[in-house]
């Protein structure tokens, strides 16, 4: 478990200094006139402002930058490139840490970036930011995050299944323990604060659960940064009732495969109805679903306010 989060710790670390380098640079009026200036020469260099507007896909090398290609938003992303003919355009697979620190590189620099973005998230509150209109829908529609359980977990540990099955948060609540990851914080130490800071939510959670004695409980994750958030808060609960929780962090078709076959107990990052249809449809019956711990969760193309296109159809030229 350790490791794991010392990898998450690093990779915070990485980003905060680069959303520093961001913020300065925006802040600072000098900088930003330097910015603009370098922005018109190269305007001048390729020509017509309108043409270098319209050249995204040029700018961007036709390039969509992606996260890790298990994610249920990459397969997304593949879809809206067949969907509105994009064939000249591919979907470079990363991660969710090196994918918003080429978002923060891009911002610092004023240049454009396409990412497969999703939300809740941080770096709606850090960044002025933008999806892109998708009218074929190769994105869905609004999601709900759903709680899986492995089968028989009601029956081996009913005090960890109720509370898996009472806990439901809103995506602000997310966004905050995010946020605070973000900004340099272990997200055991985060997650720890947000279940002080908000014990009335958490009371809910618990309500009539009888402690344990060291029980163990194993949570399976993806490192996406709304999944270490959510992850972490419901093992500081889970720990908090005497629990001893192992988190296990892994790629997205191997997390529904674990709960499927036990594995691990649970999971709390299933995206439904479409972005993990797939891997849901693939187990159905493997495991138990305990519904939505959080409504109203988003996926699609995101970029910043600056960019000139809207819509992911002003990509076809
Ligand atoms: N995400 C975050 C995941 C689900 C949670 C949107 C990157 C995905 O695309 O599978």
């Amino acid at each position: 478990m350790m490791k794991t989060w010392k990898r998450v710790g690093i990779a915070a670390g990485l980003s905060l200094s680069l959303v520093l380098a961001a913020c300065g640079a925006e802040e600072d009026e000098d900088t930003t006139e330097e910015a603009s200036e370098e922005t018109e020469e190269n305007v001048a260099d390729e020509g017509s402002e309108d043409e270098a507007a319209g050249n995204v896909g040029e700018e961007v090398d036709y390039t969509i930058t992606g996260i890790d290609a298990g994610a249920g938003v990459m397969a997304a992303a593949e879809q809206a490139l067949e969907d509105y003919e994009l064939e000249d355009w591919s979907v470079q697979p990363s991660s969710s840490a090196a994918m918003t620190s080429a978002l923060d590189d891009a911002i610092a620099n004023e240049e454009p970036i396409i990412v497969t973005g999703w939300n809740p998230h941080w770096k709606f509150a850090v960044h002025d930011l933008k999806y892109f209109e998708d009218p074929e829908g190769s994105f869905g529609e609004a999601e709900d995050i759903h709680t899986l359980v492995r089968n028989g977990l009601e029956e081996d540990m009913p005090e960890a299944y109720q509370v898996l099955d009472n806990f439901h948060w809103e995506g602000e609540d997310m966004e905050e323990v995010m946020l605070e990851v973000n900004e340099g914080t272990e997200p055991e130490e985060a997650a720890r604060t947000w279940v002080d800071d908000n014990e009335d939510m958490v009371s809910e959670w618990t309500d009539g659960v009888e402690e344990v004695d060291g029980e163990q409980i194993t949570l399976a994750f993806v490192a996406w940064d709304s999944e270490i958030a959510s992850t972490n808060v419901v093992a500081t609960v889970l720990s908090d009732l005497g629990y001893e929780v192992e988190t296990n962090s892994m790629e997205a078709p191997i997390m529904f495969g674990a709960v499927a076959e036990n594995e691990a107990d649970a999971m709390v990052a299933a995206w439904l109805p479409a972005t993990h249809e797939q891997y849901y449809n693939d187990y159905e019956g493997e495991f138990e679903d305990l519904g939505a711990n959080l409504e109203g969760a988003k996926i699609g193309l995101v970029v910043p306010e600056y960019v000139e296109a809207d819509s992911i159809e002003d990509l076809q030229q």
